[in-house]
């Protein structure tokens, strides 16, 4: 057939005969709706046997459309091991488009007897050529629901005649990953764990050489694994690290509960260490989250005190970094840093007055900082619970290489640093294990412990908190999430309450993971930090339909 061209009717029929005699094992139940969210589907992992085969359909005719790998992974992330989800990967790594977003929800809702319907109608939509071939990556966590659940999506592509891959336990940035090399035929890498593993590694190695100083002392971390996915890859890429960093993983599956007290999220929101995991003063430590695309860092001081070094620190080290070897290589290039409203204050002030570089404010949810990250030579993106990366255009990552080859001294010597930087990020998306690569490496270099990376600049304390409400789209925000423009009298509400605290700031947001309205108040004190976001939540739980008894102050 003609590219281009519609296949025969016939072979239409035969292939979605296949589809309705597949969906009758898969049955949405009936009334059912769920929302294609921040970052895919997420809910108890006993709704979502239909979704994962309606996305292993939706996944294939992307596919089709696109003439390229698509990927889909099952996970849910930093949500309880109950719960599950899945997201689509695009062909480059990055998130699926909005329009495909709309799709799947279409998809996804649609009760039994009109799904055949709705694929037709992106079919059409989309003029989708159905004899072109289709290649579909997977990839799960560790919950106990995920295999049954990408069993399902399997069948999903092959209902619809597509081809399939099935990666088995990997983390999400693992199957970013080898979405983006299989689609790049190899440039990004090889499209094996084996070949996620040397390429980082060997960059990180190549990094560190030179960082002569660096004590075995320094090289030791401690990693909070979250007893989830990113546990088991970290076991299997020490080897590859050659010794160059002394990995003690605490939390790896073997005992523990996948998130429960422990994991990223969980350290971030509570501010407080990781059950599970030996916390020795002063010592330098992180944490992953269930699928190990966000990091954060910490350790405890001799008095105990506990201190964070979240998505917004981490933003500066690495920008603070790279814009140091920009000036000692020579190189003009634009660097900016994509934050969200959830970065702490001190953090944004820090980027804008004193390290000067351009900043930028997006809504929550990757996806977004991804893109304003992408219009800048050089793009530092994190939101403040550790999820982020660097993106490097192809114009910059070419003048780093032109300048390697071509130049002396100390010149040469930032573009090699450069060069390896660019090798030990993964761009596609945040990677946990990239980035604790990428951290270690600026730590190692600098010679920096983390008490100096902490002292760049003092956050502001802060507080986030959680209210139900009936309907949490009676929400309405604008200026990227930043103020509440219904319902009617809420931003009032938070305006006046805010003006009670010195050096505060507070905004509200339906989370798009959770049924839930999300708070945030930052103070100066964590007193005042903990008492507005108290009245910010009343305000909500009374403007804005709360559920269940009137949210009490927690500290
Ligand atoms: P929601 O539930 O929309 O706030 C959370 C995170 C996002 C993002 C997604 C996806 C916060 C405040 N929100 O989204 O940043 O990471 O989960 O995992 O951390
Ligand atoms: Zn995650």
């Amino acid at each position: 057939m003609q590219p281009g061209c519609f296949p025969p009717p016939v072979v239409q029929m035969a292939q979605f005969q296949d589809v309705s005699k597949q969906s009758d094992l898969h049955p949405k139940p009936a009334g059912l709706v769920l929302q294609y969210g921040t970052a895919g589907f997420r809910t108890n992992a006993k709704l979502l046997d239909h979704i994962m085969f309606r996305m292993g359909l939706l996944a294939t005719l992307r596919s089709k459309k696109t003439k390229a790998t698509i990927g889909v992974m099952v996970t849910a992330s930093h949500n309880p091991e109950e719960d599950n989800g899945v997201k689509l990967v695009d062909p480059m790594g990055e998130m699926v488009t909005l329009t495909w977003e709309g799709y799947a929800t279409q998809l996804a809702n649609a009760e039994q007897e009109d799904l055949l319907a709705a694929l037709k109608d992106i079919i059409e939509k989309e003029a989708i050529n159905m004899s072109q071939e289709a290649d579909v990556f997977i990839g799960k966590d560790t919950r106990s629901s995920s295999a049954s659940l990408s069993k399902a999506v399997l069948d999903g592509v092959s209902a619809l005649g597509g081809h399939n891959k099935d990666y088995g336990l990997v983390t999400t940035p693992q199957l970013h990953y080898m979405v983006c090399c299989q689609n790049t035929q190899g440039k990004y890498g090889e499209a094996t764990v084996e070949g996620y593993y040397k390429k980082f590694c060997q960059a990180f190695i190549q990094l560190t050489k030179n960082a002569s100083n660096c004590t075995d002392d320094q090289k030791h971390l401690s990693v909070d694994g979250a007893n989830g996915i990113g546990a088991l890859k970290l076991r299997e890429l020490e080897s590859h690290l050659k010794k160059e960093l002394h990995i003690s993983l605490f939390n790896d599956g073997s005992t523990g509960k996948l998130n429960h007290q422990c994991g990223a999220d969980f350290v971030k929101v509570q501010q407080n260490p990781p059950t599970g995991m030996k916390v020795n003063s002063g010592e330098r430590c992180c944490s992953f989250d269930g699928d190990a695309d966000r990091i954060v860092y910490y350790y405890t001081d001799s008095e105990g005190q506990f201190h964070l070094l979240d998505g917004d620190k981490i933003a500066t080290l690495i920008s603070t970094f790279l814009k140091e070897l920009l000036t000692q290589a020579g190189l003009d290039l634009e660097i900016a840093v994509v934050q969200t409203a959830y970065a702490n204050g001190s953090s944004t002030n820090y980027l804008e007055d004193t390290m000067k570089v351009i900043l930028r404010c997006t809504k929550t949810g990757v996806k977004h900082l991804h893109h304003a990250a992408q219009e800048f030579d050089i793009g530092v993106y994190f939101e403040a619970n550790g999820h982020g990366t660097v993106l490097f255009s192809k114009a910059a990552e070419e003048k780093v290489q032109q300048l390697a080859e071509d130049s002396s001294g100390e010149r040469k010597r930032a573009a090699l640093l450069l060069q390896n930087t660019i090798n030990v990020i993964n761009q596609t998306v945040g990677d946990a294990i990239s980035d604790m690569l990428l951290i270690e490496a600026i730590l190692a270099i600098k010679g920096m412990t983390i008490q100096q990376w902490d002292a760049i600049y003092e956050d502001l304390p802060n507080r986030q908190l959680k209210v139900k409400v009936s309907d949490r789209r009676v929400i309405d925000t604008a200026d990227a999430e930043r103020r509440a423009v219904s319902p009617t009298g809420l931003q009032e509400a938070i305006d006046g309450l805010v003006k009670k605290y010195g050096r505060a700031r507070s905004f509200v947001r339906p989370s798009g993971t959770e049924d839930v309205v999300r708070v945030y108040a930052e103070a100066d004190t964590q007193e005042s930090a903990d008492a507005l976001a108290h009245e910010v939540s009343l305000a909500v739980y009374r403007l804005a339909g709360g559920v269940g008894g009137e949210p009490k102050p927690s500290h």
